[in-house]
């Protein structure tokens, strides 16, 4: 698959269209990208609604995206660029596996979606490829030659991204970290159909069922948010629950880099900042199974939040269009 240009390749201003696809929202945007710069010039969410499939899906970002041209007639776009999960064929901008975290979204044909209503180029990739290919070119990893990012939230994705160079992988899913197999979830289901992989037991819906098996009470394991309040409170189960996923989520990041050995790890997602136990857990884990040589890799939390995959997928779209 085609990489993206080093940022220096960009060197007039260019404006794309961006969007990010979640599992509850979507996020369109207007990226102007100068040189090493990024910013959202116009920006507008609507709820991901899955009742009608990915078709309803794509409807719907259709016309976000029409809503935020239409806020700047003036401003021409060259491409679109869309992030979302899954794994991608960014050749072909077709979603070729996907958990269900939207139903029917394996299989969904964007790049046809998109040609029938825009005549600019677009080009599609994974989120967390798109996240991680923002923060390094404009975020956290901008002064560093290498980066692998490493996003926990309602799954657990990854990136590498080397020069500006996002590593797609021959099939489109190199960075899906999430799908390691980790002792500590042995028998645990996995989203993607396999069992024992670190986003069952340590993504944000696994450290809740994590928290539930070790008694949390209901109140607690509620949902994320009553979690994160109860560890910082001082919940035993809550903070247990944060340290175990987080201490197995550390090795998954230290084996990597006694494997890949880049310059930075940039954390992100909604458990990175959801209590600070988590935080210290993964270093210890890290500790534990880097050798010698990678073990003082900086480890930094991504500086440019939800904007990161916007910025990463405009740059995508922008390097390398795949039709006009
Ligand atoms: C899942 C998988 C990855 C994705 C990761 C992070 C789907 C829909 N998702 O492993 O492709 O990168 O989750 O996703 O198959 P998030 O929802 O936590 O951002």
């Amino acid at each position: 698959m085609q990489s993206p240009p080093h940022r220096d390749d960009v060197a007039t201003p260019h404006n794309v269209a961006a969007l990010d696809i979640g599992g509850t929202k979507i996020n369109a945007a207007l990226v102007r990208i100068s040189g090493t710069d990024a910013e959202i010039i116009e920006s507008a969410t609507t709820p991901t609604v899955t009742s009608d499939g990915s078709d309803g899906v794509l409807a719907a970002a259709i016309q976000v995206t029409k809503e935020v041209l239409a806020s700047h007639p003036d401003i021409t776009i060259e491409a679109i660029g869309m992030s979302a999960g899954g794994v991608i064929d960014s050749a072909r901008g077709v979603v070729t596996h996907a958990t269900d975290t939207i139903p029917g979204w394996k299989g969904a044909d964007l790049a046809a979606a998109f040609a029938a209503e825009f005549s600019v180029p677009f080009r599609a990739l994974n989120d967390a490829h798109a996240h991680g290919l923002g923060e390094a070119l404009f975020g956290a990893g901008r002064d560093y030659h290498s980066m692998m990012m490493v996003a926990v939230g309602t799954g657990i994705g990854g990136s590498i991204v080397t020069n500006g160079s996002l590593l797609q992988g021959s099939h489109g899913a190199a960075g899906h970290l999430g799908h390691i197999g980790v002792s500590e979830a042995e028998g645990l289901e996995c989203t993607c159909g396999r069992t024992g992989h670190i986003e069952a037991l340590a993504s944000g819906p696994g450290i809740l069922r994590l928290a539930k098996k070790l008694n949390a009470s209901d109140a607690v394991t509620k949902d994320g948010r009553c979690l994160a309040r109860a560890a910082g409170e001082g919940d035993a189960a809550a903070q247990e629950a944060y340290r175990t996923a987080g201490f197995a989520t550390g090795r998954v990041i230290g084996s990597l880099l006694n494997t890949i050995d880049v310059d930075l790890v940039t954390l992100a997602g909604g458990v990175t900042e959801a209590y600070s136990g988590w935080l210290d857990a993964v270093k210890q884990g890290v500790a534990h199974d880097a050798m010698d040589v990678v073990a003082s890799t900086p480890i930094a939390t991504a500086t440019r939040g939800s904007q990161a995959a916007l910025l990463g997928a405009a740059a995508f779209a922008l390097s390398s269009p795949m039709s006009d």
